[in-house]
């Protein structure tokens, strides 16, 4: 065989999507089936997601693309941390909870009264954010229920194919695995009082799952004998998959609802710095680790454009941000404060009035503040990433939605000082159809091969750092109190 056709199934916190990708030598196309909402739905005081739609939509997606074609794979990523839970019967025990529900405020100094921030770095490696894992296990009402954790990917895989496992980019995401042994963390496990049981042993991206159900095949129209193969499931992993760089000297940015700034490492830094500095040591693709930082990201603008009613005006609202004046107000994104959803406006005001800056009175002028904000983050993640590793890069690789942001690709380029290369957009599916075209015997060895077709295939967009840098340093100042 020389060219194969996958589906690849990207869910994303705003949205779902079922794309159909083609690899064959000097090829790589991907086509949109279907897309499709999701995003958070409050029932009772409760943030859930509304799994059974995401299962419903990624059947329907499946049907279509087998409807253009006979498919060699099916792959699933999705965003990280969230989970359903399945009782002895393989039954889900309820929706299972977003992770910006707000049962997690609070939990985290509750656990680690019963394992120690530096025990649980050294360990796992991972950044602290309220929502990993597991904190939302130590706020999880259902656990002496429930048998099986799946993670959002493998429990759609589970209903696939009636095969449960732990995908590793992602299980490396819920601060119970080991970055260095790569496994679960029986010791950890027990220590916070998670069951060792409830978590599945480990698959690796490219494992084949398993072939559909039966009544599954049959309801969606698909053959039955399509294999359903574990991809880097986080859709972060994925996406760093489809980075088109050329050598090790790049750092990313994957640039959607969350901006994850870092680099790609062959081996976790677990010092003491970098714990200080809330660095992650995600699990990636081939072994690689994803050494970068949770930035707030696009989130704030999209709870803005939805308060606004303004959610199709993206381009008029980023015209007006380009004519707002630079550097009028200046916040920092990754504020707690800005984690839920819900009147976010107001958020910033609040924010404004607590550090002293008058709130922005246009959308423009909010839009441009959230932007320049963001391209401030990013370059002060930067650089720390590079004082932590002592890895030095000449290109900043913006990947993903936000990589159609010309804006705060221009903006980024000036305030990391570098240049930025923007592209590809669909990164995460891209990383899932690459991964599923290896494990289908396709003659891409390597992540350099991999990247290689990426960049052969895909144009990409040079932004070059232009204005004063000293206006970033200045900028960096008055939201960080100094430069990093
Ligand atoms: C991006 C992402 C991030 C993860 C966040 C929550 O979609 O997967 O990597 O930290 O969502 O799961």
């Amino acid at each position: 065989m020389t060219r194969w056709r996958v589906a690849a199934v990207d869910l994303g916190a705003s949205s779902g999507r079922v794309m159909v990708g083609q690899v064959g030598p000097d090829e790589l196309e991907l086509t949109e089936v279907h897309r499709f909402w999701n995003g958070p739905v409050r029932l009772g005081g409760t943030l859930y997601w509304d799994i059974l739609h995401l299962y419903r939509e990624t059947l329907a997606g499946l049907t279509k693309a087998a409807a253009t074609g006979p498919l060699d794979g099916i792959g699933i990523d999705s965003w990280a941390v969230d989970y359903g839970l399945l009782d002895a019967e393989g039954n889900l025990l309820g929706n299972p909870v977003h992770y910006r529900d707000e049962r997690t405020t609070g939990v985290m100094e509750r656990v680690l009264q019963k394992v120690s921030a530096d025990d649980l770095y050294a360990v796992t490696g991972l950044q602290q954010l309220p929502f990993n894992t597991i904190y939302q296990l130590a706020a999880e009402q259902r656990l002496d229920q429930a048998e099986t954790l799946l993670m959002i990917p493998d429990l759609l895989g589970y209903w696939l194919t009636g095969i449960i496992g732990a995908e590793a980019t992602n299980a490396s995401t819920t601060q119970l695995y080991d970055v260095r042994e790569r496994a679960w963390s029986s010791a950890l496990a027990e220590r916070v009082g998670v069951p060792r049981s409830l978590l599945p042993s480990i698959r690796q991206p490219g494992q084949v799952i398993g072939p559909l159900l039966a009544e599954v095949a049959d309801e969606a129209g698909l053959d039955p004998a399509t294999p359903v193969i574990a991809v880097g499931s986080h859709d972060t992993a994925s996406s760093v998959v489809a980075v088109p760089a050329v050598d090790d000297r790049f750092a990313y940015i994957s640039s959607g609802t969350w901006s994850l700034v870092g680099l790609e490492l062959d081996q976790p830094v677990l010092t003491a710095e970098a714990q200080q500095a809330n660095f992650t040591n995600e699990g990636g693709v081939d072994g690689r680790i994803r050494f970068l930082r949770n930035v707030m990201g696009l989130w704030i603008l999209q709870e803005c454009l939805r308060e606004w009613g303004a959610e199709d005006e993206l381009p008029r609202v980023l015209a007006e941000a380009a004519a707002a004046p630079a550097y009028a107000v200046l916040v920092d994104p990754d504020d707690p404060s800005f984690l839920a959803p819900g009147n976010m406006v107001r958020r910033i005001d609040e924010y404004c009035a607590r550090t002293g800056q008058e709130a922005p009175a246009s959308r423009g002028a909010l839009a441009r503040c959230v932007l320049e904000s963001l391209a401030l983050a990013y370059r002060r993640t930067l650089r720390l990433s590079q004082q932590l590793t002592g890895r030095e890069v000449d290109v900043v690789q913006v990947i993903g939605g936000g990589s159609q942001n010309e804006l705060l690709c221009q903006l980024t380029a000036d305030a990391c000082g570098l240049p930025v290369l923007a592209g590809p957009v669909e990164a995460s599916a891209l990383g899932n159809v690459l991964v599923q075209a290896r494990a289908l015997g396709a003659p891409l060895p390597d992540l350099t091969a991999m990247r290689a077709l990426v960049r052969a295939t895909h144009e990409l967009r040079r932004y070059v750092p232009q204005g004063k840098p000293a206006d970033w340093d200045a900028a960096e100042s008055r939201v960080f109190g100094g430069s990093s």
